[in-house]
């Protein structure tokens, strides 16, 4: 196999990744700024299927209507040289210092407004792009003292802020939904919606539940210690996954957002398992940048390096189901099972039934599960011993 990606892949990356210049909270830019036009020219010659932006990426802040209309053409041009789309857009709520205090969730309610404001043309403009999915990270929605901010209250704000956006997208008539992006903490000391469970249980607290799904990322809830891949799972489970934002990250670090696949190989790979057997067909979204030690060279190549690691993980999750001890190894740790159902049939008389069976719990307790093999055949089918 190749492992060179083509735009079936569906992968894609922000502007902000491949066009991220290197600046830490301890050092300046090492890389030069990177026209949009040129990532997507780039992109496509890799082999990715699109690209996603905030509206700030695209039309620098201040342009006029006019600027807007000629960025916008050339961006178009290179979007149809290429073939490249644009299936996700959103909006920077959290760069300028307006949004120190919050954004949809800051204590003045002018601020608030102007965010509104912002993602109601954020919006405009994804849709005139062709985006079908409009992302919310709320990056400055939360708070370092916590007397100074009330997270009911705030709670509140947030939803009506996501609600006023699912109004205003069905009254344009536009094709798109809104996926919310959970985050511990970073920028603030904490955030709100910090983990993709506590987005889930948000989400049944709005007014159009079913227009707003998640955009989980590995690095986030890696972060907080968490399985990603449990995470994707679960929203899955609900048919919440609207977008996805891959990449690499060490547990309790700072947000990394490295190549996706450098760190937490095996979380890695049982997410692209997950991706590929539920046959989800999102868009593999890469949020990740490269290394601040890199030039533009750098660039191109940690994109290749996250679009291949897809591809070798997803023959590995091929192998995977083709190889006769690994599945052996899952035959005896009944994993087939658990699809069976639990209780008897239905009827009045299930829990009668229930309680008749008889268990020798001493002979299942002594039962081994084989885990052991079995992670050994995976490990070794990652390490490429098999
Ligand atoms: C920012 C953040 C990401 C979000 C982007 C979308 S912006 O780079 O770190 O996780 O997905 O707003
Ligand atoms: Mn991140
Ligand atoms: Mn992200």
């Amino acid at each position: 196999m190749s492992y060179e990606p083509s735009p079936e892949d569906h992968f894609t990356f922000g502007l902000w990744t491949v066009g991220n210049r290197g600046r830490d909270p301890f050092g300046h830019e090492t890389r030069p700024a990177l026209d949009p036009v040129e990532s997507v020219q780039r992109l496509g010659g890799l082999g990715a299927y699109g690209v996603s932006f905030h509206d700030d990426d695209l039309i620098p802040p201040g342009s006029s209507a006019s600027q807007r209309e000629d960025i916008l053409k050339r961006f178009r041009a290179a979007l149809d040289e290429t073939g490249m789309r644009v299936p996700m857009s959103t909006t920077n709520l959290f760069s300028h210092p307006v949004f120190k205090d919050g954004a949809f969730t800051a204590n003045d309610p002018k601020i608030r407004r102007h965010a509104l404001r912002k993602t109601l043309n954020a919006i405009d403009l994804g849709a005139e792009l062709g985006a079908s999915v409009f992302v919310m990270w709320g990056g400055r929605e939360g708070v370092e003292s916590d007397a100074a901010k009330d997270i009911p209250a705030a709670l509140d704000c947030y939803a009506e802020a996501v609600n006023a956006c699912c109004a205003y997208i069905t009254e344009r008539g536009y094709e798109m939904e809104i996926a919310l992006e959970p985050k511990p903490n970073e920028p603030r000391g904490n955030l709100l919606l910090p983990t993709v469970g506590h987005a889930l249980a948000f989400i049944h607290e709005l007014e159009f539940p079913e227009m707003v799904g998640l955009n989980p990322e590995f690095a986030h809830e890696t972060m907080s210690g968490l399985s990603f891949h449990h995470a994707v799972a679960q929203v899955l489970w609900a048919d919440k996954l609207f977008h996805i934002d891959l990449n690499g990250q060490v547990p309790g670090k700072y947000d990394q957002d490295f190549r996706f696949g450098s760190e937490g190989v095996k979380d890695a790979f049982y997410l692209v398992k997950l991706l590929e057997d539920s046959e989800w067909d999102g868009m593999r979204h890469f949020d990740a940048h490269a290394y601040r030690t890199e030039n533009v060279d750098g660039v191109w190549d940690f994109a290749r390096g996250c679009m291949r690691t897809y591809l070798i993980l997803k023959e590995k999750a091929e192998r995977f189901a083709e190889d006769a001890d690994i599945q052996e190894a899952l035959a005896a740790a009944k994993v087939d099972q658990l699809s069976l159902p639990t209780l008897p049939e239905d009827g009045e008389d299930r829990f009668t039934k229930l309680r008749k069976e008889t268990v020798d719990i001493d002979a299942l307790a002594a039962v081994g599960w084989g885990h052991e093999r079995l992670d050994q055949l995976v490990t070794e089918l990652l390490l490429g011993t098999r």
